[in-house]
């Protein structure tokens, strides 16, 4: 049998009704014939965090699936799920309609181009650990340590319920 991993992704939107891309996106990797959704945070509105000034606030959520693929097949099905989702990459940190990224898979470390693991900027923000912490508050992010210890470090005050206004 082949080896099953689990996998933690952070998924972000900020254009063209947030939520229901996020949403969206949870159904079509749910459907996924290679993944098994394990756990899905609450969905955050979260100031955004570099890009260019005024762009929309983010709808932010984390996922666990288990799979059988490696992390280069992973985050190809999540390229592609962003894709049908319209996203272009015009500038860096820019508004998306989706963004699918992988924050960990298993404990790998990975440092190549295409992808590291775990996310090198992960540990540092706030909208990616908040709702990480919903569903793998012990996860711990390589040598940056424990997903709660690392929260607890940060300013929350930018990050809300996504129902709350
Ligand atoms: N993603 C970024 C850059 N800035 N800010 C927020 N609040 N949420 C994001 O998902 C986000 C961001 C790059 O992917
Ligand atoms: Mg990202
Ligand atoms: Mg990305």
């Amino acid at each position: 049998m082949r080896h099953v991993a689990v996998a933690w992704l952070g998924l972000g939107a900020n254009l063209d009704r947030p939520a229901d891309q996020i949403r969206r996106a949870v159904d079509e990797l749910a459907r996924h014939p290679d993944l098994r959704v394990l756990a899905l945070s609450a969905l955050y509105r979260t100031a955004p965090v570099g890009g260019p000034a005024g762009q929309p606030d983010f709808c932010n959520a984390c996922l666990a699936c288990a799979t059988e693929c490696d992390p280069y097949t992973l985050l190809e099905i999540a390229h592609a799920i962003e894709r049908a989702h319209h996203r272009t990459r015009d500038e860096r940190w820019g508004p998306r309609t989706l963004d699918i990224d992988l924050l960990a898979f298993d404990d790998r470390r990975l440092d190549c181009p295409r992808l590291s693991l775990p996310h090198p900027r992960a540990h540092e923000r706030a909208f990616v650990l908040r709702p990480l912490a919903d569903i793998a508050p012990a996860l711990v992010l390589g040598s940056a340590g424990r997903v709660t210890d690392l929260l607890a470090g940060l300013n929350t005050d930018d990050i809300r319920p996504w129902a709350q206004r």
